[in-house]
C-alpha cells in the first residue's frame, strides 16, 4: 500500500509488486515492500539490443541537447526530492535527511552534466608536419552497463546515467537486489522526460531486476563497452575480470577501509564531529565510513573518552522519526556479519564497546545496532576487513610517518583524512608521501564527498573515477585526428617512402 501511494505521489504507474519472485524487504521492519517480477534472460538480451539501437540514434543528437533531457530530469528530481527521499528510507534504511541529501546528490550531478554537454573538450595538438592539425576529440562510446549497490540505491546510478547520457550513450540499470523499487521509481521519472522530448529514442534508459545473473549478461556482452560497477571487492574483481576478458571497460568502485588521523594539533571538537558522522552515520554502510582512527598519544585518551561518551548516546531507530540519526542495517546478514567481526575481535583481546543489537522487541524482523567502538591498539596493528557496518577502530600512533603507513597498509585506499592546524602536517599527509587514497581530505572526515570531484579510490578498491572532474572522459570514446591541409604528403618522424 505504502509503495502504490509513494508511486501515486511520484506520478508514476502502480510498479506491479505483488506476484514477482524477487522480494523488497524494508530494513525498517523487516516487512516485505514489494514482490517483483525478475527479468528474464530473454527480456534482459532484448534490452541490450534496444540499448545498441537507441545508441544508434542518441549519439548523433548534438550534446547540448543532450544535456536538456538531463535539465529537465533533475527539474522532475527538484519536484520529486521529498518523496524520492522517503523511497530511500523506507527501502535502504537511511534516516530522512541522509535519503533527500542523497536525491540532492542526483540533482547536482545532473547540474554538473548538463553544464559539462557545453564542455565535452578535446585538445588541439601542436603538429610536426607543416600545415597539418592534430586534434583530440571525445565521441559517444555505446550502451553502459551501471550495476549498483543498496548503500546508494539512486545517486551512484545518477553520478553515471547523467554522464553518460550527455556524452551520447544509452544506458541499462541493473541495481541492488535488495533496492530495486529505488530503481524502478528513478526510471519512471526518466523515462517521463524521455517521453517528453522527441529526439530521445524510448530505450535510451532502462532496468533491469535481478540478482548476479543478470548483472552476468552485462558484463559479458560484446554490446556493451563501458560495465561500471559498484560494490564489494571480491565482485569487483569478478566484473573487471570477465570485462577485461572480452576487452571491455570497466569503471569499478569497490570497497574502502578509510581512516581518520588525528594529530595532537588538532581541532578535536571538529575531528570528533567528523568521525561520529563517518563512523556511524548511514549505519556505517558507506563505501567512505570512518572505519579506523589513528589518534596521536597526546590526544588519544580524551578522543577516546570523547567517542566512548558520544557512541552511547546516538539516537538509534526508526529512519524515518526526526530525531534519528542512525537507522537500521539493511538486513540480517549484516548483522551477523557485524556480530562474527566482533566476536573475532573479542577473542584477539581487543576491547570492543557497543555493537549490541538495539530494539528487537519493537522490530523483530530488522537489525538494528548500537555502533561498535573497537580498542585495538596492542592486539591488533590494523584492520584489514571492511564489515559494512558501524565498527570503528582505534589506534594510537606517535610519529605522523608511522600512523600514514599503518592507514595505507590495508587492501583498500578510497578515502582518508587527517584533522591537523599544522600546515606542514596537512601538506605532508597530501604529499607523495603521504595518504595512497583516491580521496584525501584536511579537517574535512572521509564520507560525505561533494559530486564536482572525481570520486574513486585506488588498489582493491578498483581504481576507477565516477561523478565530477574529468570522469566523463570515461563514457567516451577517445580520437585522435591528424589533418592536412597542404598539397604534400610528409611523413611523421621525417620517415621517407618514394616508390616512383
Ligand atoms: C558509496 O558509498 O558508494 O562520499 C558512495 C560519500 C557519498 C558517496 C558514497 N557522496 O559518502
Amino acid at each position: 500500500m505504502q509503495i502504490e501511494a509513494i508511486f501515486k505521489a511520484l506520478k508514476l504507474p502502480d510498479p506491479q509488486c505483488k506476484t514477482g519472485t524477487l522480494v523488497s524487504y524494508s530494513p525498517i521492519d523487516g516487512e516485505p515492500l514489494a514482490r517483483l517480477e525478475v527479468s528474464s534472460e530473454k527480456h534482459s538480451l532484448a534490452a541490450i539490443d534496444y540499448a545498441s539501437k537507441a545508441f544508434g540514434k542518441w549519439k548523433s543528437i548534438p550534446a547540448p541537447q543532450r544535456g536538456e533531457l538531463v535539465r529537465r530530469f533533475a527539474q522532475s528530481l527538484r519536484e520529486h526530492k521529498a518523496m524520492l527521499g522517503k523511497l530511500i528510507s523506507l527501502e535502504c534504511g537511511k534516516i530522512r535527511s541522509e535519503g533527500e541529501g542523497e536525491v540532492q546528490e542526483m540533482i547536482d550531478i545532473c547540474d554538473f552534466a548538463v553544464g559539462l554537454s557545453r564542455q565535452l573538450y578535446g585538445l588541439t595538438i601542436a603538429s610536426e608536419r607543416p600545415s597539418h592539425a592534430l586534434r583530440e576529440l571525445w565521441q559517444p562510446l555505446g550502451p553502459v552497463a551501471i550495476i549498483t549497490a543498496f548503500n546508494f540505491p539512486m545517486a551512484v546510478w545518477a553520478w553515471n546515467a547523467s554522464l553518460a547520457l550527455v556524452c551520447g550513450n544509452s544506458i541499462i540499470w541493473k541495481p541492488s537486489e535488495k533496492t530495486p523499487l529505488c530503481a524502478i521509481a528513478c526510471q519512471g521519472i526518466l523515462q517521463s522526460s524521455i517521453d517528453q522530448f522527441d529526439s530521445a529514442p524510448p530505450k535510451l534508459s532502462q532496468v533491469l531486476i535481478g540478482e548476479q545473473e543478470t548483472g552476468g549478461l552485462l558484463v559479458n556482452s560484446e554490446a556493451i563497452p563501458l560495465v561500471s560497477a559498484t560494490g564489494s571487492c571480491s565482485m569487483g574483481r569478478k566484473v573487471g575480470q570477465q570485462v577485461a576478458k572480452r576487452f571491455g571497460r570497466s569503471l569499478l568502485e569497490l570497497g574502502g577501509n578509510n581512516a581518520v588521523i588525528v594529530s595532537n594539533k588538532a581541532d578535536l571538537d571538529m575531528a570528533v564531529r567528523a568521525i561520529v558522522f563517518g563512523a556511524a552515520g548511514t549505519a556505517g554502510q558507506r563505501c567512505t565510513t570512518t572505519r579506523r582512527v589513528f589518534a596521536h598519544s597526546d590526544i588519544f585518551a580524551e578522543l577516546k573518552d570523547r567517542l566512548l561518551t558520544t557512541f552511547p548516546k546516538l539516537n538509534v531507530g526508526n529512519p524515518l522519526s526526526a530525531d534519528t540519526l542512525l537507522g537500521p542495517l539493511i538486513d540480517q546478514n549484516a548483522y551477523v556479519a557485524m556480530q562474527q567481526q566482533l566476536t573475532v575481535l573479542r577473542t584477539q583481546g581487543c576491547i570492543v564497546h557497543g555493537g549490541e543489537r538495539r530494539l528487537a522487541e519493537a522490530f523483530p524482523k530488522a537489525y538494528y545496532v548500537q555502533p561498535a567502538l573497537v580498542e585495538a591498539n596492542g592486539v591488533i596493528d590494523n584492520s584489514f576487513v571492511e564489515t559494512f557496518a558501524p565498527i570503528l577502530y582505534l589506534f594510537e600512533y606517535t610519529e605522523l610517518k608511522e600512523a600514514i603507513s599503518r592507514q595505507n597498509a590495508v587492501p583498500q585506499g578510497l578515502s582518508s583524512a587527517i584533522f591537523t592546524l599544522d600546515i606542514r602536517e596537512a601538506e605532508y599527509f597530501l604529499s607523495a608521501e603521504g595518504s595512497d587514497c583516491g580521496i584525501a581530505n584536511v579537517n574535512v572526515g572521509t564520507s560525505g564527498a561533494e559530486i564536482g570531484g572525481a570520486f574513486g579510490g585506488e588498489k582493491d578498491t578498483g581504481g576507477g573515477r565516477e561523478s565530477g572532474s574529468d570522469a566523463w572522459k570515461n563514457y567516451m570514446r577517445r580520437m585522435t585526428a591528424t589533418i592536412n591541409y597542404s598539397d604534400a604528403l610528409p611523413l611523421a618522424q621525417g620517415v621517407s617512402f618514394d616508390f616512383n
